[in-house]
């Protein structure tokens, strides 16, 4: 049996085309704020870190009600460190919408989750937006989604999906691209036209599929997920089938459903609705609540592995416990801890040492918004250099490989091939589009690709656009050259002092501040060459002395380069690390002595200063 009166839809898309600001547009038009209510813009991207970045992290779930018909809507995050999340969120859904931007086109990661929709057999809306673009190339971008469907072997009956074109800022949704539509009607009415509302089995026993998970202070773990089959009631007894274990006469504390931006608190629901409930220990993604006496788990969900790791070390530089709250490896342990129950990609493994855990994720940016958390609740720590996760067969190592799509002007062909080959990267494809720009693409072990992207941002000027996807392992690749050129050391504690800033610059770029505290072994600048460089950047110089080295003009310093912490995390080498505080973040070597570390480095001293 079909419901009729529910849809559940999922909104996929390459980051940035727009669906975050197309969910808006749903809210608004579908009444759920008063009329003369303020709202922000993108107001489902609710983290602080989604909204300083301008991305979405976390897939998240709402509910508009359109001509009396509930639509659960996933808002699904389009950066590939997250594809996990829209993968697990297809589970929920009946039907897609993929939004393609109306001049990029279908990018890598329209590609990966087109793919992952097809494969659920669920129907797709195509909904090219950004119409008002003013380089939108419509027509053409409808074929390359055509293109697309067929490399992906979709079926005669997937390829006929219906099309509209939006312009999601302005919130509207038109048949014809240019049909005099004001509002987003034709998307409600296409939505509910073209994908089924939920499938039933009628008499059918309780099945919940936890798909997602969540975590709130006051009621502990949450699950997300659909109420397959039967109704979930509070005061009934279930049992939670485990991929190992079952725990029987579980017992639920809160059933929520999503109503607009809200968790609505209810005693009852009925198969079909995406829900939420709280009250279980122990849950994992791929568990089924089902009925006590006659349980029927569904098929389990499989979770994408991790692909790189990083070293979360205590914080044992000279200036730890200056500005955290947090700094002992029980508060780090627990804190990590508690980051596994909600969030699904990231594991946490003990080491043979207490003071040091190995997490692992599915890629940089998780691992960096990861770290922006901890520290702005007030955590202090030290990361190590990510590592990609490897695996043995057969006495085989094998390493992860990506795919990377690279757009470059044809004046930068050259030095970014150069770059990817040296990265242990193989060209597979190259397209001159004319206009000046190329299109090429390359297998590339995800070791090499770990701090490319700064790299490659600079080769190109910044007019570069790198798009990766993962593609699978292939026997190690071999050495791969990281960081060629090698730190400035501060020999010993004190203050940056400009004196020394101003000698230092023809020997690289600096990264600190003069006025900066800075410790002996604490990494102060990158050097323009092979080697870390050992200097006092504290000594003091009468400032008179240095106007008559330079007759009349004052001297005047180069701004340092300031680092962000995704650049410090690409930028460290694997000897380095980077020390992170509510307040700073630094970087140093992970070996402070300098004897200690001259035994096997290329350390140089530096006798002039
Ligand atoms: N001109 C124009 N800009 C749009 C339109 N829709 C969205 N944008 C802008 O595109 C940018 C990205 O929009 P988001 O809604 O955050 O995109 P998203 O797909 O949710 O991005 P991720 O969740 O990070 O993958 C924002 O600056 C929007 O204001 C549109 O129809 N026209
Ligand atoms: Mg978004």
């Amino acid at each position: 049996m079909r419901k009729d009166n529910i849809r559940n839809i999922a909104i996929i898309a390459h980051v940035d085309h727009g669906k975050t600001t197309l969910v808006d547009g749903m809210l608004k038009q579908s009444g759920t704020f008063r009329d003369n209510q303020v709202v922000e813009e993108r107001i489902m991207d609710s983290m602080d870190l989604e909204r300083e970045r301008g991305i979405t992290i976390l897939a998240k779930n709402t509910s508009v009600y359109y001509n009396g018909v509930k639509i659960n809507i996933v808002d699904t995050p389009g950066h590939a460190d997250f594809g996990g999340e829209v993968e697990r969120s297809l589970n929920m859904v009946d039907g897609a919408l993929l939004l393609v931007d109306a001049s990029e086109g279908p990018l890598p990661q329209t590609r990966f989750v087109l793919k992952k929709a097809l494969a659920r057999k669920i129907p797709i809306i195509l909904v090219i937006n950004k119409i008002d673009r003013s380089d939108a190339r419509i027509d053409e971008v409808i074929q390359e989604v055509y293109d697309l469907f067929i490399d992906l072997d979709a079926t005669d009956e997937q390829i006929e999906f219906k099309i509209l074109y939006t312009n999601a800022k302005a919130g509207i949704a038109h048949y014809d691209s240019n049909d005099n539509s004001t509002d987003l009607r034709p998307l409600f009415d296409t939505i509910i036209s073209e994908i089924p509302g939920p499938e039933i089995i009628e008499g059918e026993v309780t099945q919940f599929l936890v798909t997602n998970l969540d975590y709130d202070n006051y009621v502990g773990q949450i699950a997300v997920g659909r109420l397959e089959n039967g109704t979930l009631e509070m005061n009934k007894f279930y049992i939670l089938c485990g991929k190992e274990e079952n725990q029987k006469n579980v017992k639920l504390t809160a059933i929520y459903t999503f109503e607009g931006l809200n968790r609505r608190q209810t005693n009852k629901v009925e198969a079909g609705d995406i829900i939420a409930i709280a009250g279980l220990s122990n849950i994992k993604i791929g568990d089924t609540l089902t009925d006590l006496e006659n349980p029927k788990p569904l098929s389990r969900i499989s979770i994408d592995e991790p692909t790189l790791s990083m070293i979360f070390y205590v914080n044992d530089s000279p200036m730890a416990g200056r500005d955290g709250k947090f700094l002992t490896a029980r508060h780090i342990k627990e804190r990590l801890e508690k980051e596994m129950l909600r969030n699904i990609s990231i594991e946490v493994q003990p080491l043979d040492r207490a003071d040091a855990f190995e997490v692992r994720g599915r890629g940089e940016l998780q691992m960096a918004i990861l770290i922006e958390t901890m520290r702005r609740e007030g955590y202090e720590f030290a990361v190590s250099k990510p590592k990609v996760i490897t695996k043995i067969e057969d006495s085989i190592t094998y390493e992860p490989v990506e795919k990377v799509f690279i757009d470059v002007p044809e004046e930068f062909v050259g030095i970014v091939t150069e770059k990817i080959s040296q990265r242990k990267g193989i060209m597979t494809n190259l397209i001159n589009n004319g206009g000046g720009r190329v299109d090429i693409e390359f297998r590339v072990p995800s070791r090499g690709l770990i701090g490319f992207r700064s790299q490659f941002l600079m080769d190109t000027r910044g007019t570069g656009i790198m798009n990766t996807l993962t593609d699978g392992f292939i026997p190690w690749a071999g050495p791969i050259p990281q960081r060629t050129s090698g730190a400035i050391v501060a020999d010993r504690a004190g203050r940056a002092t400009a004196y020394a800033a101003f000698a230092m610059e023809d020997r690289g770029d600096l990264i600190i501040d003069v006025g900066t505290e800075v410790y002996s072994g604490m990494i102060i600048g990158e050097r323009n060459k092979p080697g870390d460089l050992l200097v006092n950047i504290t000594k003091e110089k009468k400032l008179t002395n240095m106007r008559s080295s330079t007759s009349d003009t004052t001297v005047v310093l180069h701004p340092p380069r300031k680092l962000s912490l995704d650049q410090m995390i690409e930028f460290i080498a694997e000897d380095e690390l980077v020390e992170i505080t509510p307040v700073n973040l630094r970087l140093r070597k992970m070996e402070l002595d300098h004897n200690k570390r001259k035994k096997d480095a290329r350390l140089e001293e530096n006798s002039n200063l």
